[in-house]
């Protein structure tokens, strides 16, 4: 079985050392960071998903699987940020009130510090008022959030009421969320994925 695949594998049965020395292993042999993520972290974590929601494991393995997908970026972190380059941007991220999923809002600040911008990291379960906030208060251009629950999705309109007539620009993404969703409330855009979140935050910081 080829690295990556193997990655994926541990990911899904949650072991946080073996996830460590392979991905470790693969970045030894020069894989391409980009690739150890999409084809063996994330591939992982999408089989979790899957037979979650099939009720096939529980909530204990997705807490696992969790912290073994971490040991695995911790690693690619480094890689995936440049260091020393002069900042294109300020945004402030988080994942929204009642929401403990921050695994795809870190890889977005990861992706984010990578292109150049200045990242100001709320963690998770940040509240409506500390989005605005300490945007204001570090004079970011952005905000950006990210809600992987149904139930948490309203708290981004309630940003985007705390944000009116204010000259922020904002971003949405998570699973759960879509264009639609995000022209309804009035967000300036919507992610897919963390490659997709640096294309829109240029674009909404260009000029
Ligand atoms: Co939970 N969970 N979870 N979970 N969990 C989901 C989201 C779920 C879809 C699983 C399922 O049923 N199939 C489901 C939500 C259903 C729904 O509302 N539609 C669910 C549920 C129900 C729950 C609980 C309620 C379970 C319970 O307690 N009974 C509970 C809620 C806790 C809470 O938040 N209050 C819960 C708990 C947990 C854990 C704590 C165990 C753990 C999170 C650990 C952590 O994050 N530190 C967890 C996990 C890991 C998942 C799944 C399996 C994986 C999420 C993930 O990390 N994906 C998830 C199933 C799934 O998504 N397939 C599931 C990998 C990550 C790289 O992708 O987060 O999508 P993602 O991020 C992507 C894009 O979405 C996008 O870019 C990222 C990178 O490509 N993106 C942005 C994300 N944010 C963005 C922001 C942007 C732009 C793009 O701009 C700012």
């Amino acid at each position: 079985m080829d690295i990556l695949k193997r990655i994926s594998v541990y990911i899904r049965n949650g072991d946080k050392e073996r996830v460590f020395e392979l991905t470790q292993q693969a970045i030894d042999r020069s894989l391409p960071p980009g690739n150890i993520l999409d084809q063996g972290l994330i591939a992982g974590m999408n089989v979790v998903g899957e037979q979650f929601k099939n009720h096939q494991i529980f909530l204990p393995d997705v807490l696992l699987a969790a912290k073994a997908m971490h040991a695995g970026m911790n690693q690619l972190k480094p890689l995936l940020i440049k260091e020393g380059i002069p900042s294109i941007g300020r945004i402030v991220i988080g994942t929204v009130h009642g929401d403990l999923h921050d695994i795809g809002k870190n890889l977005v600040g990861i992706m984010l510090r990578g292109a150049g911008f200045e990242v100001f990291d709320l963690g998770k379960d940040v509240p409506p008022e500390r989005f605005v906030e300490t945007a204001q208060k570090e004079n970011a251009n952005v905000i950006g959030m990210s809600a992987l629950l149904t139930t948490t999705m309203p708290v981004m309109r309630k940003v985007m009421d705390l944000l009116q007539n204010n000259t922020i620009k904002t971003i949405i993404g998570g699973a759960p969320t879509s264009q639609d969703f995000a022209r309804e409330i009035g967000a300036d855009a919507y992610a897919y994925d963390a490659a997709n979140a640096v294309e829109c935050v240029k674009e909404l910081t260009r000029g």
